[in-house]
C-alpha cells in the first residue's frame, strides 16, 4: 500500500519500503591476444573514461587478469556488456565482457 504525497511522489509504507536495484559491475577479463591499444579505446568508447583512466584499468585487467569498469543497473550493464562484446566480434579479437552483482 502506497502513500501518496502532493508532489506526486510515492511513499512506500513499512512493509513495502523501496529497495535500491541490484548494481552490477561490468568488467573486462584478460587474453594474450586482444591489443593493449584496442581495450583502452572500448574503455574510452563504451565506459567515458579518459586516457589516463582507460589505461590504468587496461594494465589492471592486463597485470590482475580482470578489473572493474563499470558499476550498473542490470539493464544498463547488459547492454555494455553486449556493446563491448558486440565491437570486439566486429574487430576480430577475443576481448571478453562480463558482468556480475555487485
Ligand atoms: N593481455 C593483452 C596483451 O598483452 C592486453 C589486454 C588487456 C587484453 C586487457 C585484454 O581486457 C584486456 N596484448
Amino acid at each position: 500500500k502506497n502513500t501518496y504525497i502532493e508532489n506526486d511522489n510515492v511513499l512506500d509504507d513499512e512493509r513495502q519500503k523501496t529497495q535500491p536495484p541490484k548494481m552490477y559491475k561490468v568488467m573486462l577479463n584478460n587474453d594474450d591476444y586482444t591489443p593493449m591499444d584496442f581495450v583502452v579505446t572500448v574503455l574510452a568508447k563504451f565506459f567515458n573514461m579518459d586516457s589516463e583512466k582507460a589505461n590504468q584499468i587496461m594494465l589492471t585487467v592486463h597485470y590482475q587478469g580482470k578489473a572493474v569498469c563499470g558499476i550498473y543497473t542490470s539493464e544498463i550493464a547488459e547492454t555494455k556488456v553486449m556493446q563491448v562484446s558486440e565491437y570486439a566480434r566486429k574487430h576480430q579479437h577475443p576481448l571478453l565482457c562480463t558482468m556480475e552483482q555487485a
